[in-house]
This record gives C-alpha cells, structure tokens and sequence, in this order.
C-alpha cells in the first residue's frame, strides 16, 4: 500500500480507457490512491492538469509524492519500479520476454486504439468501414499475441495479469460499449476464441470489476454524441439550446429540448412509448421523464431521418 510517505494522486476522466489502464495496474498492486476526476476534459481543463502534462495536457497523470507522471503505458512502468515490491510484477523479469511484452502494449495503441478511433470519428462511411476492417484486422493479429505471450495460460501475463492484459484491459469497457452500440461482437469466439475468453474472464476479475466502469454510462455517453452531432447538422445555430440528458434506465431517452426555432429545420419528432407504444407525434420536443423505446427525428431539408430504438441501436436512413 501507498504509505504516508508515498502518497499516490491519479488525474483522470472516468471515460478515458488511459486512467482505466493507471486504475487496473494500481487495482491489482493494491496501491491506495486520491482519485481526482476531470470535470470538463475537453473544454476547461484543471490548472492542475495543465501544470502537472503541459506538454500533451492529457490525463492520465499519476502524481507520486508531488512528481507528475504521464502516459498510461509509462505511467504502470514507473509503478513496477516505484513500488516493486507491492503486487504482482506485471512485467516479466526475462530481457526478452519484458520486450516482448512491450511490444504488443504499443502495438494495442498504434494499431488496435488508432483504427477504433477510425472506425467511431471517421469522417465519411467509408472512412469508418476502412477504420471497423483494419480494427477486426488488428484484433486478428492480437489473437495471435495472446497465443504466444499466454503460452496455453489464461492472461498475456501467463498465470497472473500482465503488462499486455493492462494494455488491453484499458478498453474492455468499451468494446463491451461498442459490442452493444453496434450489436456486433468485436472479440468473436469463432474467429478470435483465445480474445474472447480472455474478455470474459478479465472482465470477470474482482479487481478489474473494482475500477471498471459502467458500461450504460458509456452508451449513454455515446449516444448523447451521437444525438448532438445529429442536431449539429441539422441545425447547427441551435445547437447550444439543445440539451440532451440521457436516461440511467438504460437507452439513452430523456430528450429536454429547448430548442426554440428547431421545428424550421426538424419537420417532425415522433416517439413511440413504453407501456403502450404508441405512436404519438410531438414538433420539436419531449417532456422529461418519458422513456422512450423509439425516437425519430425527420428532417425534410436535409431529406435525413435518425431514428433510435431501444435498445442502443440507431440508424441513420435517406427518406425519399
Ligand atoms: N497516449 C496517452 C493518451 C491519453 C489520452 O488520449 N487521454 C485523453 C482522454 S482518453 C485526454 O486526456 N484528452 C484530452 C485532450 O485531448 O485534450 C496515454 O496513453 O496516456
């Protein structure tokens, strides 16, 4: 454990798949630390952030006894050699074996990190079909590392947790996010069997559920992105009256909109309701409090139509 004269303090967003990674390797070494959350990463970030990573002004940042440390995968390094006592070692003492190691750790974020970020930001469709097949490409190739570094063992570590099973572990949460987004498997058990055991039994650790977390806050994340970016383009001047709540029941369903003005862009919102799911038509607006298993917003301008239904999917279609 961290004593008083180790004091340990994590800079961290509860979303970024980096501090998951910081939050794992000091889960498993059983280091206790002050979790401080940031609370507008993207638009204000802390002074403490910013004194602490001014360089890439990015968490995560582990601050040991004053001493900032940054970048997750440097960060769990300097934990091994900091606290080499506490814990499992989470890399292993062989020259060879520890490159090895760090090897697939950096092939996870240039590969594996680099095309899901394609295959979600991408700009066009095709950019985005481009990023889902270098990313199934990518998972393909890590199977293949699991089979080798894991040597018949259930972790990349072997036995225990290792340096590749914080690597990846980091986004466990979010592929579980993007498997219920999307409803496709990303860790197949007929193409990729080693990865997707291997999913279930990380996920399934104690000290991996301690810190992971919850996956209906990620969707809702998600589709509250999805929902702004949709109004964006429709009707961008308006986007600042628009505010998108999302629901803890589950589908991302209180729609408050005060969005005077939306009505001349967005011809019609339909939604449909739990229990009876009828059809009712509202212009421009959802009361709060209803949990809606369908929401579609039409515009006849944009000839556009998304419509999600619950649970989690949405599509985007042409209307003729
Ligand atoms: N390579 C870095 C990546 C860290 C990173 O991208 N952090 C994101 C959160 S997921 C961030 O702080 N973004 C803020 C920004 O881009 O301004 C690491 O491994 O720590």
């Amino acid at each position: 454990m961290a004593g008083q004269n180790n004091q340990l303090k994590l800079l961290g967003s509860f979303a970024s798949p980096f501090v998951l990674r910081v939050k794992l390797a000091l889960s498993f070494k059983g280091l206790s630390y002050e979790y401080i959350e940031e609370k507008d990463l993207l638009n204000n970030k802390s002074e403490l952030l910013l004194k602490s990573n001014p360089v890439h002004k990015k968490v995560p940042v582990l601050i040991h006894n004053g001493k900032p440390v940054c970048e997750s995968m440097i960060i769990i390094q300097y934990l091994e050699e900091a606290f080499a006592d506490a814990g499992p070692s989470l890399l292993p003492s062989e020259p060879h074996e520890r490159t090895v190691a760090r090897f697939w750790a950096s092939y996870i974020d240039e590969k594996l990190f680099s095309s899901f970020m394609v295959m979600i930001m991408g700009k066009t469709d095709e950019e985005k079909a481009e990023g889902r097949k270098q990313l199934f490409a990518a998972v393909e190739t890590l199977e293949g590392a699991l089979k080798e570094c894991s040597k018949g063992k259930p972790f990349f570590g072997g036995d225990n947790i290792g340096y590749g099973d914080i690597a990846l572990g980091g986004f466990v949460a979010w592929v579980k996010t993007r498997d219920l987004l999307s409803g496709l498997k990303h860790f197949e058990a007929d193409k990729t069997p080693l990865l997707a055991a291997w999913l279930e039994r990380f996920g399934a650790l104690n000290k991996t559920q301690a810190v992971m977390p919850d996956v209906m806050k990620l969707v809702e994340l998600s589709a509250a992105a999805v929902v702004q970016a949709f109004f964006h383009l429709l009707a961008t001047r308006y986007l600042r009256d628009a505010v998108c709540a999302a629901s803890p029941a589950g589908f991302a369903a209180k729609y408050i909109m005060s969005v005077e003005g939306l009505s001349r862009k967005v011809d019609s919102l339909v939604t449909s309701h739990k229990p009876a799911n009828k059809l009712c038509g509202k212009r421009c607006g959802l009361a709060a409090g209803y949990e809606p298993t369908r929401l579609q917003a039409y515009s006849q301008n944009e000839r556009t139509a998304i419509c999600f239904v619950a649970p989690f999917q949405h599509t985007k279609q042409k209307v003729d």
